[in-house]
């Protein structure tokens, strides 16, 4: 990079650079996209995947609610909004131990990341020093550690950057001219903010969205065209379906056309080439054959494990039993990979 090209980088505000990389998938690019003839639109996401990824291998995520249910926030989807009632139990944070024996039988199933949610609209300091002991134990572990707090305030994500998280989940979960209509208690900005601080914080980004809440296509683009401007894009993109839960405003929305569903992975892959999109909240209601079709659109990262942070996963044995049915192979660490290769 020339040195005029380093003081301009210097120079950028996040605002400013975030106007600059808007200029990568202009939503207009991202729609015509998902308006391409759905053989077409396969047809492109296969080859930037086999261009960047070895199209036979996904990555296992292991999820576990660190804090369950309680939360003040009113995210219209969330069973975990203490204003609704959804039949959530709220629990404080759990233990280490529970945690770290939670870990341990994720890497035995064969995951490779271990992510640890809770339901707070941000992380209190004290709650992070208790965070920060399940990220070491984690990484102790050889996983790959990652967790979704909430906003984080400024210092916070140094905390957990120090403590050695991987990754931090943030989503984005809609297009900003949608937002409004799910979402009162946090603007779009604020969760802009803490992207800005976990990158800034040299953690890796997991970043993505909700399909499926009654958003246009054009508002799902809208959302894709959001994460892929990111500067840079996310390493992680979770797509997740809604999961309607009784209780929460959204339960009863009209179901999403599985297919456009599988549009969205694909534009995700196109727009996002280097990243692992993940097939995220919703497998169980999408069944086998959208799955299958979501792998082909480029998916190649999973949640896998019975549950997802409070609703049901498709089962670890009907999982493997997909895969090998589809003959996609599960990612290994890279001390597995190592020790293949050593025989
Ligand atoms: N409280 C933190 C936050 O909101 O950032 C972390 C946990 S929150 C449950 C993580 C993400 O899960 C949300 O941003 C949303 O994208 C997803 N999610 C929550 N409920 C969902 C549902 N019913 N269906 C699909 N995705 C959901
Ligand atoms: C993400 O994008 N999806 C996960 C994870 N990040 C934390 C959460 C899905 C939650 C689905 C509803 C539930 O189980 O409570
Ligand atoms: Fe709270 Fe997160 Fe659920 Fe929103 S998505 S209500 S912030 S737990």
């Amino acid at each position: 990079m020339s040195s005029q090209a380093i003081t301009f980088h210097e120079l950028r505000t996040p605002a400013a650079a975030r106007a600059e990389a808007a200029q990568a998938w202009p939503v207009e690019k991202v729609l015509e996209l998902f308006e391409l003839p759905f053989n077409e639109l396969m047809f492109r996401a296969q080859q930037v995947h086999r261009e960047n990824f070895d199209p036979q291998e996904v990555e296992l995520a292991t999820l576990l609610s660190i804090k369950t249910g309680g939360c003040p926030e009113d995210c219209g989807y969330c069973p975990q909004a203490a204003r609704y009632d959804t039949g959530v139990t709220a629990q404080k944070l759990l233990e280490l131990e529970t945690v770290l024996e939670a870990a341990r039988a994720a890497k035995a199933h064969g995951a490779t990341r271990f992510c640890m949610g809770a339901a707070w609209r941000s992380p209190k300091d004290r709650d992070l020093d208790h965070v920060e002991a399940m990220v070491r134990g984690v990484k102790e572990l050889g996983l790959e550690a990652c967790a979704t707090l909430g906003m984080l305030e400024e210092g916070q994500a140094e905390r957990l950057a120090a403590a050695g998280l991987d990754y931090y989940n943030h989503n984005l979960d809609t297009a900003p001219e949608f937002y409004n209509d799910i979402i009162s208690t946090r603007q779009y900005e604020d969760r802009l903010n803490t992207l800005d601080r976990v990158r800034n914080a040299g953690i890796k980004v997991c970043c993505g969205g909700i399909v499926g809440m009654g958003e246009s296509r054009k508002q799902r683009a809208g959302l894709v065209a959001q994460v892929a401007n990111l500067d840079p894009y996310p390493e992680s993109v979770p797509i997740n379906h809604l999961v309607q839960v009784p209780g929460t405003p959204l339960y009863g929305q009209d179901p999403l056309d599985p297919l456009e569903f599988v549009r969205t992975i694909a534009v995700a892959r196109i727009t996002m080439p280097k990243a692992r999109v993940r097939l995220s909240a919703g497998r169980r209601e999408l069944g086998e054959a959208v799955q299958a079709m979501c792998f082909q659109a480029g998916a190649n990262s999973i949640f896998y494990g019975d549950k997802l942070l409070t609703t049901g996963n498709p089962d670890a044995d009907a999982d493997m039993a997909l895969l090998q049915k589809l003959g996609i192979r599960v990612k290994h660490t890279q001390v597995d990979a190592k020790m293949v290769a050593n025989g």
